[in-house]
């Protein structure tokens, strides 16, 4: 253990049941964003991602394109893992469901889930999605027009009956109602989590946690049965295991597992579609488990296209390996972080990511450090200017730059990322208007040390901009720190406000652009598929 706070964060799993998509991206960068924050503020980090391949969504999809399940997971496994390193994920672990660690764990939690007395074999009949691995009770269902009946977020159900074991999830409502009432920022945003506190108030029936009408799962640790009868072999259902991945990523079953001090996690970054696995039945089993509970379980929004749900059929779906080749990594990071809220629902288009580019990336802050640095390099020796005594503007911008790490830090213990950038973005701005109004180039003449002050203030204003920018545009924020002559150990959030303020003298390289515009090329942006 390194002594400095432990912070473990995890991205949901996904279902390796078709390749990656930009919702799938998306969770993924804000995940890291916000790993790469909390690290540079000095915690001891963890952050997991993986696949989930279990289920029966998964044995579906492998038998229609004529593969084993194994075969499907290997194959769009890999390509979840490939994404993680085109996004520049700063993952610790990549967890595979159907890794042996994991086999162990799933079956350890079943155990003293059982040994709790919270586990009994019972006939279960009722609506079933395959699409959201997800049992609903049939007030939550409707029948269409076409004859469907579908579930609450609109994927068919079908009908479900067999003798599986079920979990007392009734027994737990009190316990989660008491649980979020004693932790108000258990789930958020707030508005997610008055949707689940009226669900669970709603009453909550026991769930079926086994099947026997599928083969790809984990086997049950079944009890030998003492009636003499031989029932079929159960496996788990997909989401007793797939929860379970959190714990096995530290080390669980092995409590004394050098990982294992990370538990609880202190925030699960999920999508709002499955909420109510993560702040619902993932709690109970684990208070079942006798196992803490995880801090946070923050639900962010679905990234849309042009205001409509991505889907294939559609044809709308966008491949994040083509809009990284298209637009760049960070600027796709920047992209996502700034424009769709964290928290709330969003839209990609190819007009609205352009114009973030040249916008906010280029023109704002590449083009603020481009002429300060610039000018730097051409007008004071290429050396960090001495300034001269600060004026108000001087000393309102550098304020307004010290106040950052503040701001930034009350919105990220929310983990409200844009909120973070706004902030940080809101200074880019009266940084320009700064450097804009006070006129360095103009002052070269008639009051050198005027301009000296004025660009040693502008450079010092964007070092700071760098170290926050950091979690989200990480190399381009390192260039910048490298064009002010910054060491590496200055780089982290330790430095910023006065304490690492520039040292008048240090030998600056001669800058270059970091953030390019964005041109069109002559041909079409990536293809919708
Ligand atoms: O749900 N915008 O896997 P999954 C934003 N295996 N986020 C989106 C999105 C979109 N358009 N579409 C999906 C599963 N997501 C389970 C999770 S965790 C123990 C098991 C998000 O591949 C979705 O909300 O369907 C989820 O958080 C993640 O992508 C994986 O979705």
């Amino acid at each position: 253990m390194s002594g400095r706070p432990k912070f473990y964060i995890t991205t949901a799993i996904s279902y390796p049941n078709g390749q990656p998509h930009i919702g799938h991206a998306y969770e993924a960068i804000a995940t890291d964003a916000i790993a790469r924050f909390e690290r540079l503020d000095g915690k001891d980090v963890y952050f997991l991602t993986g696949t989930d391949e279990h289920g029966l969504k998964m044995k579906q999809t492998a038998l229609k394109e004529g593969l084993t399940p194994r075969e499907l997971a290997d194959r769009n496994s890999k390509r979840f893992r490939e994404m993680a390193g085109l996004l520049g994920l700063s993952n610790d672990d990549f967890i595979r469901t159907t890794e042996p660690r994991h086999y162990q764990a799933s079956e350890e939690i079943w155990r003293r889930m059982e040994k709790s007395g919270d586990i009994f074999l019972q006939k279960y009949a009722g609506w079933y999605s395959v699409r959201d691995e997800a049992y609903y009770n049939e007030t939550e269902t409707t029948l269409g027009d076409d004859g469907v009946r579908r579930g609450p977020q609109g994927t068919p159900v079908e009908w479900t009956e067999e003798e599986t074991y079920f979990f007392r999830l009734s027994a737990y409502q009190d316990k989660l109602l008491a649980h979020y009432d004693a932790n108000p920022d258990f789930i958020l945003p707030p508005e997610r989590r008055n949707e689940v506190t009226s669900f669970v108030r709603g009453g909550l029936e026991d769930l079926s946690i086994s099947r026997t009408t599928l083969d790809w799962g984990i086997p049950v640790p079944e009890p030998k049965r003492t009636d003499g009868k031989n029932s079929p072999p159960h496996v788990m259902y997909v989401w007793v295991d797939a929860l379970t991945n959190y714990i096995t990523g530290v080390g669980f079953p092995d409590e004394k597992s050098e990982l294992w001090h990370f538990w609880p996690a202190d925030v699960h970054v999920i999508g709002k579609d499955i909420l109510r696995f993560h702040a619902v039945y993932w709690p109970a089993f684990l208070m079942s488990a006798g196992l803490e509970l995880p801090k946070r379980v923050f639900s962010h929004g679905f990234v849309l296209s042009k205001g409509e749900k991505m889907s294939k059929s559609v044809g709308n779906v966008v491949d994040p390996f083509d809009l990284v080749h298209a637009y760049g990594l960070e600027q796709v990071r920047y992209f996502f972080l700034r424009e769709v809220n964290f928290g709330q629902d969003g839209n990609y288009s190819p007009e609205a990511i352009a114009n973030r580019i040249n916008a906010d990336l280029a023109n704002d802050l590449g083009n603020l450090a481009q002429r300060s640095l610039s000018m730097i390099n051409k007008n004071c020796g290429a050396r960090v200017p001495e300034p001269g005594e600060f004026a108000a503007a001087d000393k309102a911008i550098l304020a307004a730059a010290d106040g950052l790490y503040a701001k930034a830090r009350e919105a990220m213990d929310k983990q409200a990322v844009t909120r973070y950038l706004d902030a940080v973005w809101a200074v880019v701005a009266d940084a320009n208007r700064y450097f804009a109004g006070e006129e360095p180039w103009a002052k070269k003449k008639t009051d050198p040390k005027r301009m000296e002050t004025i660009l040693y203030v502008t450079a010092e204003v964007v070092r700071q901009i760098a170290i926050l920018a950091t979690p989200v545009t990480p190399h381009a924020a390192e260039k910048l720190l490298d064009y002010l002559g910054q060491d590496d150990d200055a780089h982290t959030f330790k430095a910023l406000g006065e304490a690492g303020r520039l040292k008048p003298g240090t030998v600056l390289p001669e800058p270059q652009g970091v953030f390019p515009r964005y041109v069109a090329p002559e041909a079409e942006p990536p293809a919708e598929k």
